[in-house]
């Protein structure tokens, strides 16, 4: 009965087990993963844009390399996480829809432009530093094929971080106009990264029962004040200075306090008025019709390939 399906999948998140994708869930459990692991992917996907836009102008030959692998990656991690919700019940063709449709979210912080060198350090440090504080602990979210995911994802990220700061590293290690370039870039991101980990605990309608199914480990603001301890030491070592007169430590509490964000600037990049949501969009809507003769190819490939097996 339905009774005994659910207490046997809530014994499952008691004890800390993984819910498979051949094991019963509630819908709700399995609508809310949908929603989270596809915008996840998109965002991976969406995110290789203003990455990809430097990669014919970066500094050196070096630098260009490992830039196309940081941004290949990247499609990976999409496709991956995409094959993750698949097994939830929708199709990569759906999801994509609701992508380029507007229906289905990405993060907000793909919304804003890229136009220097140092933002490629950045959004190294910054994004991939915020996106790996709110993914290790998505390792252990007990649906078992987004958890896996995220292993080797984190991997990933790590290195992605610490190219990002290199490049900051070796740009305030440079002129004095490299320097300045560092800093006015680690201004705009460092706000926008903060607001990754969604609104305040208190306006995240999805954080209470994402929780209650181990979905989610921490709270938004948990994962938002740690990761704000974890950087500041970081922009110390660069000498950078984060553009927040309110951070200092707190004693009492062991934690750096910080300034309030600007959440109004938040909904509106959710809402669609962002630097550069119509550009994204548009970029990624054009990619896709662009794809779409490897799409038929592959169909009829795989066509033909069944058809002579019959044979
Ligand atoms: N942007 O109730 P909550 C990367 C939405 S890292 C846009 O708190 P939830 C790597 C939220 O969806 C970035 N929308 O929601 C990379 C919900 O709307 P909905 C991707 C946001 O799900 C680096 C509403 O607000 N990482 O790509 C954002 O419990 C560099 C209410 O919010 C992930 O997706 C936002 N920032 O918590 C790639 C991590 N925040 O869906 C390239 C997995 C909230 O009901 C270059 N996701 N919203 O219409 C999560 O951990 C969670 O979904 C949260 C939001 C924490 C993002």
């Amino acid at each position: 009965s339905e009774a005994s399906k659910l207490a046997a999948f809530d014994a499952l998140i008691a004890e800390n087990q993984r819910i498979e994708p051949s094991d019963w869930m509630p819908e709700a459990y399995r609508k809310t993963l949908v929603r989270q692991m596809s915008q996840h992917a998109h965002s991976e996907i969406i995110g290789m844009q203003p990455e990809g836009n430097w990669i014919t102008r970066a500094p050196s030959l070096k630098r260009k390399a490992i830039l196309m692998a940081k941004v290949q990656d990247e499609a990976g991690h999409g496709l991956y996480l995409y094959s993750a919700t698949e097994t939830l019940g929708i199709t990569r063709d759906e999801m994509l829809d609701q992508l380029h449709t507007g229906k289905a979210k990405y993060s907000s912080i793909f919304n804003y432009l890229a136009p220097s060198w140092a933002d490629m350090g950045s959004i190294g440090w910054l994004v991939d530093g915020a996106a790996i504080a709110n993914q290790v602990p998505l390792c252990r979210a007990s649906y078992g094929p987004y958890g896996r995911a995220m292993v080797r994802i984190c991997k990933e990220e790590s290195f992605h971080q610490r190219q990002g700061f290199e490049i900051l590293l070796a740009l305030m290690n440079g002129t004095e106009a490299q320097q300045r370039m560092a800093q006015e870039s680690v201004d705009r991101w460092y706000a926008p990264a903060l607001m990754m980990f969604g609104p305040p605990d208190a306006e995240s309608p999805n954080s209470q029962q994402s929780m209650a199914w181990k979905i989610k480990r921490f709270s938004n603001d948990d994962l938002r004040q740690r990761f704000v301890d974890m950087i500041v030491p970081q922009a110390e070592f660069l000498g950078v200075t984060l553009p927040d007169p309110d951070l200092r430590w707190n004693e009492d509490r062991g934690h750096y306090d910080f300034g309030e964000l600007d959440w109004d600037e938040f909904y509106a990049v959710l809402r669609g008025s962002g630097q550069a949501n119509a550009l994204r969009l548009a970029k990624r809507r054009a990619a896709h019709d662009e794809g779409a003769w490897v799409r038929e190819a592959a169909r009829a490939y795989a066509e033909r390939a069944a058809s002579s097996e019959r044979l």
